[in-house]
């Protein structure tokens, strides 16, 4: 199966996208938006396609991190959560996240779900217990073999000493399911393909159990089966993504959406999301997830984004400067989805100016103008046999292709590359020069408004707002988010007759410092 695509049952297709669950040590900065736009835009999309979808984001609330955090700032670990997990939901209310669920590790139902799930895995024959001693590092909450280490005794991530730590756990055991992480990962399952290549290369040099509780802590889930231990925060947190659709408590609906599963996360937990949790859920009789998203890091300076380092900024900093939509459109337009990609204020205000305010806002404006100049104001039907048609056939196409892949840049692109055909195809018929009330002039304006609804309903998983008011300026009722795709992209739709108003700019410009 390609990437993208959405399970099918009965006909319908399923899409069920999910971000990692974000830790509450600290507040969230821009890297944390990056996966959850891009995932709130793929929902969107999938939503117009008229999938049957399931958005999840969520915190990640137990371990040794949070119970460190609430220490320093000596609050119990239960009020560093709720804080924190508070301004995560926050900060997706401020940039138009639409997700349909938020899931917190703290919540009763995940608790049964993850003893569910373990207790399963463990009366498969999976389960085993040993002493186990490593190097630990707290950043990442997980052990270190001595090669992964840097500089003798840092942690290869965060480049901070790692603890020697002694516990007696319980092991998964994970070297007895290569074969099978090896046949998931060789089908079309993890993306880019390039970190498939990885995942595979972790399979390959061989498994080791891996230790799945703790004794050592107490902030965690505990362990049913033994009541010294809670479970180490990775299986407590992977877990979510199951719990979240009914994992535990609502067997119907857990069909319903297992395993169409799509999890967007960073390369950072690609060992988690590619061999661990698959692997659990082989353990437990489960399917593996339909596919995992890796994305590459937003840098600054050429260093990761992060909490622990000095290169935090919030996402309402730049929400302040470019508006939700401005914000939005930089990243799922500017970062294409995989490599690493550095961060540049600079390059942003280029994008806004650029696409925003030249070549969306001023078609919109130009045509809203001429409209009231030359037509009373009142918007004519497109003509069918537009030059502008096949370019907006195409468009639609790689759009499509572009949202079913998760290269959000490229979906955006083609969809930009019709506005900029469109203002070219203004500039050479010059409306504003023809005669008031002329076939020719209601021609050209006709295709134009008809291609600012088509890009209205196209850019709409980006522009959560401007594609309403786009919608609204041209005269059409509803909104571009309640159309039904691919129908609602076919030339022809704009229906004339409507009333179109000049608003203030949609994009002011941005003066450049
Ligand atoms: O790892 N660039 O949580 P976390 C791009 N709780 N993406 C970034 C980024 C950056 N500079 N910084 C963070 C955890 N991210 C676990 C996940 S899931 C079951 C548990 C994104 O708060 C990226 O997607 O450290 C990364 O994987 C995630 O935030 C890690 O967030």
């Amino acid at each position: 199966m390609r990437a993208g695509s959405g399970g099918s049952l009965s006909g319908v297709s399923r899409f069920y996208v999910t971000t990692p669950i974000f830790y509450v040590n600290d507040v969230p900065h821009i890297g944390h938006a990056y996966p959850t736009i891009t995932a709130d835009a793929l929902a969107r999309w999938h939503r117009m396609m008229g999938d049957d979808t399931m958005f999840l984001t969520g915190t990640d609330e137990h371990g040794l991190k949070i119970q460190r955090a609430a220490e320093e700032n000596g609050v119990t670990p239960q009020d560093q959560a709720d804080t924190t997990s508070k301004r995560f939901r926050d900060a997706w209310e401020l940039l138009d996240i639409s997700n349909d669920q938020f899931i917190r590790t703290t919540e009763p139902r995940h608790h049964v779900s993850v003893q569910e799930l373990l207790t399963r895995v463990k009366d498969n024959g999976y389960i085993e217990k040993a002493t186990y001693a490593g190097h630990y590092c707290v950043s990442c909450e997980a052990y270190y073999n001595d090669g992964d280490l840097v500089d003798g005794d840092h942690c290869p991530i965060h480049e901070r000493p790692v603890e020697w730590l002694e516990e007696e756990n319980y092991f998964f055991k994970l070297s007895s399911l290569e074969k099978e992480l090896t046949e998931w990962l060789t089908s079309d399952t993890v993306f880019p393909e390039g970190k498939r290549n990885e995942a595979l290369g972790i399979v390959k040099l061989g498994l080791e159990d891996v230790s799945i509780t703790r004794t050592s802590i107490d902030w965690g889930i505990p362990v049913p089966w033994d009541e010294d231990h809670v479970f180490y925060v990775w299986y407590d947190a992977l877990i979510n993504y199951a719990t979240a659709v009914g994992f535990g408590s609502d067997s119907a609906e857990f069909e319903r959406w297992w395993p169409h599963a799509h999890h967007i996360i960073g390369k950072d937990i690609l060992r988690f999301h590619c061999v661990y949790w698959p692997a659990m859920l082989i353990a437990a009789g489960l399917e593996p997830p339909r596919e995992v998203h890796v994305s590459g890091y937003l840098l600054l300076g050429g260093k990761k984004l992060s909490k622990t380092g000095l290169t935090q900024i919030a996402p309402a900093d730049l929400v302040a400067d470019f508006g939700v939509d401005g914000y939005r459109y930089h990243f799922l337009r500017d970062v294409s989805f995989g490599p690493d990609s550095e961060f540049s204020y600079e390059s942003m205000v280029t994008r806004y100016n650029t696409d925003l305010a030249n070549t969306l806002g001023n078609l919109l404006s130009r045509v809203a103008t001429v409209v009231a100049k030359k037509c009373d104001g009142i918007g004519p039907a497109p003509t069918a046999d537009s030059p502008l048609a096949p370019v907006a056939a195409e468009c639609y196409a790689k759009a499509a292709d572009g949202w079913s892949r998760f290269q959000t840049s490229v979906a955006l692109e083609a969809t930009w590359f019709l506005l900029r055909e469109t203002n070219a195809y203004l500039e050479k018929h010059e409306p504003w020069k023809l005669e008031a009330g002329s076939l020719e002039v209601a021609d050209v304006l006709g295709d134009a408004l008809e291609v600012l609804r088509i890009t209205a309903i196209l850019a709409s998983p980006a522009l959560t707002r401007a594609s309403t008011s786009i919608w609204q300026a041209i005269g059409l009722d509803g909104s571009p988010t309640d159309q039904r795709l691919p129908d609602a992209a076919e030339w022809g739709g704009y229906p004339g007759g409507c009333s179109v108003t000049k608003g203030a700019p949609l994009f002011p410009r941005l003066a450049v410092e």
